[in-house]
């Protein structure tokens, strides 16, 4: 396996089936990924840790999922200088996810998170995936690609409504 460029954590391992959706995109684009379990609050020292050393381990984005009091992606951010994408998760106690969609997008002034929509898991990889296509001509035209399935599939349901 290559050395992987995007990171994506998440609170619990109960987050995984919104996560995954962050890596199947990832592995569609052929970006090289880690998926790990860690907390901001059950494991603070690991968190920190992990997010200090990032940049040194060759990673180029991060993913960071969390549901409920959601403070996994502004405290990595707080600790890299590292893109941080969060992804506000609807989970078994969350009120709706709107908790957890606050929790990471009202950053202080100085350490943002880019912020998807409550469960945006597939966006938050697709954004990892622009980002990393900044200095990737290949990665770029797969974007250029995905893209314009996206504008054939609009084509395709006005076919379908007008036959
Ligand atoms: C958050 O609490 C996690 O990110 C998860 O969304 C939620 C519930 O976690 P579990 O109790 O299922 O481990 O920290």
């Amino acid at each position: 396996m290559s050395q992987p460029i995007v990171s994506i954590i998440m609170g619990s391992d109960s987050d995984l089936p919104v996560m995954q959706s962050a890596a199947d995109i990832l592995k569609q684009f052929g970006v090289e990924h880690e998926l790990m379990v860690m907390s901001a609050h059950r494991t603070p020292d690991r968190t920190i840790e992990f997010a200090k050393s990032a940049v040194g381990r060759g990673i180029k984005v991060i993913i960071c999922g969390a549901g409920g009091a959601a403070h996994l992606a502004g405290v990595v951010a707080s600790s890299t200088t590292l893109p941080v994408i969060g992804v506000p998760i609807n989970s078994s106690n969350s009120v709706s996810g709107v908790d957890s969609l606050l929790s990471t997008v009202q950053m202080p002034s100085g350490i943002p998170v880019a912020t998807v929509a409550i469960n945006g898991a597939k966006n938050a990889g697709i954004l990892a995936a622009q980002i990393i296509a900044l200095h990737q001509p290949d990665l770029q035209q797969k974007l250029i690609n995905f893209k314009q399935s996206l504008k054939d599939g609009v084509q395709a349901a006005n076919d379908r409504l007008n036959r």
